[in-house]
């Protein structure tokens, strides 16, 4: 095959993958970058293979994705995810940066984005990450919308998540997922979570109590879905702790200017040096939650289509 010829999905997806998809089982996606960058040795290696192991336990096969030498890889194996969460220095990359990536033949670990898109050409409609990214606050160095937000209207993806990660301005981005046109529906709340914080205090436009109603929901739509699962009650943090945190995190990022996509990984990163430990406990925790929630959707969705 000529190197420039566009390979089909089919060609990344692990064995078992394919073969899932051969019989038609529900896969749930799960992304890279938050091992690589989200989370500090060795609590991202345990939480990606705790989160693997709850869609197993729900009846889906789950899929970690990630680029290896520029190609990428949809069903990482328990050897590739500990290099993705063990090396260091390794790129994080957005839908943006797939081609570039292949060109030169480099490892990354992929943002929710850049996997939903991995994810939509494998034809996976199912995935689950901690928090989406959203629109950061000001003042952040500058003016910073996550490419996951657009993303979405790309593709046709079930998103489950915590809300977006509450390192960000809310309220902006949930206007601009109104923008771009997606559902975000609560869990069994009427609140857009906050990540590490179980509420925001802001609304939510939808609320479904089962996973089988989203599966319908999304079997009703050719759009993205935002599913928020709130973190439960004896993980999530104190909103006052968390802000404290948060602005003393703010402040160290503008006095580095750090910007961009270091941006996140910085703030999350901070934020668990200053709670000493609390919000790595509770990110690994919803992480797990919402795998789960993802893996009884699909196996939901599965159903639905006989
Ligand atoms: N969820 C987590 N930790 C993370 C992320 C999500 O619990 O680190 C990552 C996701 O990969 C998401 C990215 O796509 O943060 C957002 O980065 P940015 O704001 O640069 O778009
Ligand atoms: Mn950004």
């Amino acid at each position: 095959m000529s190197p420039m010829e566009f390979k089909p999905y089919r060609n990344f997806c692990s064995e078992e993958i394919n073969s899932a998809r051969d019989q038609g089982l529900p896969i749930v996606a799960l992304e890279s970058t938050l091992i690589s960058h989200g989370l500090p040795y060795p609590t991202n290696l345990e939480t990606a293979l705790a989160a693997e192991a709850a869609v197993r336990a729900a009846g889906a096969i789950p899929a970690t994705i990630g680029v290896l030498q520029g190609e990428p890889v949809i069903g990482l194996n328990p050897k590739q995810i500990e290099f993705f969460a063990n090396s260091k220095e390794i790129r994080k990359a957005s839908s943006r940066d797939l081609a570039w990536l292949r060109v030169k033949k480099l490892d990354a670990a992929t943002t929710v984005a850049a996997s939903c898109r991995i994810a939509e050409e494998a034809h996976i409609q199912f995935f689950a990450t901690g928090g989406i990214g959203g629109v950061h606050r000001s003042p952040a160095p500058r003016f910073d919308i996550s490419n996951d937000l657009f993303e979405l209207t790309r593709i046709r993806t079930t998103v489950v998540c915590s809300g977006a990660k509450n390192i960000l301005d809310l309220p902006n981005t949930l206007e601009l997922l109104e923008t771009f046109g997606i559902a975000v529906i609560g869990y069994r709340t009427e609140e857009f979570p906050a990540f590490y914080v179980s509420s925001s205090g802001l609304p939510v436009p939808f609320r479904l109590d089962t996973p089988r109603e989203i599966a319908e929901l999304s079997a009703f739509t050719q759009d993205s879905i935002l599913v928020t699962n709130p973190i439960s009650r004896d993980l999530s943090i104190e909103p006052d702790d968390f802000l404290t945190w948060l602005n003393r995190a703010e402040r160290d990022a503008e006095r580095l200017n750090i910007a961009g996509s270091a941006l996140t990984p910085f703030l999350l990163k901070r934020i668990a040096e200053l709670s000493e430990g609390r919000t790595l406990k509770a990110n690994r925790g919803l992480i797990v939650e919402n795998a789960r929630l993802a893996a009884e959707i699909a196996v939901e969705h599965g159903k639905l289509q006989g």
